[in-house]
């Protein structure tokens, strides 16, 4: 009997080693589940103003601001312009008084020279012109690379003026764009 179990056994014993040690490694724990995804992503932040005429001035409209991945959309709608072009910026103090001039200088946080909206050197409120047809409607739609709603370059709480002249977008610091016919703070939307 001894030797027939010493038989199976050693027919047997080799066959478990090669197969009972070949149990497979435990499959890897299932990654966990990304967390679901917000049901609504937070509405892009924007901004606005209501641009009101200086004295002796009719322009009046609004412009919009609106944070997108390439910069900051500016929608502007405006009526009661002169036609033709106007300089339309950034203004550093967000004060319409003193019909405008409490605006102070472009917003210029960085120290650069003027220039159009495209391409640098220009001041974060060089917005370049925005142009009136013959019944005084004029509008500007871009986006904006550098106007930003954060950090050094955060235009809110600063002033939009429209000029009564064309912007030359060379001359300094002010593009020769002349007086100022109307005015707006930039305020956030809630
Ligand atoms: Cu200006």
């Amino acid at each position: 009997m001894s030797r027939l179990f010493a038989r199976l056994a050693a027919i047997v014993l080799p066959v478990l080693l090669l197969t009972g040690c070949g149990d497979p490694e435990p499959e890897p724990a299932p990654a966990p589940e990304p967390p679901a995804e917000t049901a609504t992503a937070p509405a892009s932040p924007s901004a606005a103003t209501s641009i009101q005429p200086t004295e002796g001035n009719t322009a009046t409209g609004t412009v919009r601001f609106i944070a997108e991945e390439n910069g900051i959309r500016v929608e502007a709608s405006l009526t009661g312009v002169p036609e033709g072009r106007h300089g339309f910026h950034i203004h550093e103090n967000g004060d319409c008084g003193e019909n405008g001039q409490a605006a102070g200088g472009h917003f210029n946080p960085s120290g650069m020279n003027h220039g159009g909206p495209d391409g640098i050197p220009r001041h974060v409120g060089d917005f370049g012109n925005i142009t009136a047809d013959a019944e005084g409607n004029a509008t500007y739609n871009r986006v904006d690379a550098l106007a930003s709603f954060d950090g050094e370059n955060n235009i809110l709480g600063k002033a939009v003026i429209i000029h009564a002249d064309p912007d030359d977008l060379t001359s300094q610091p002010t593009g020769a764009a002349g007086a100022r016919i109307a005015c707006g703070i930039i305020v956030a939307d809630n």
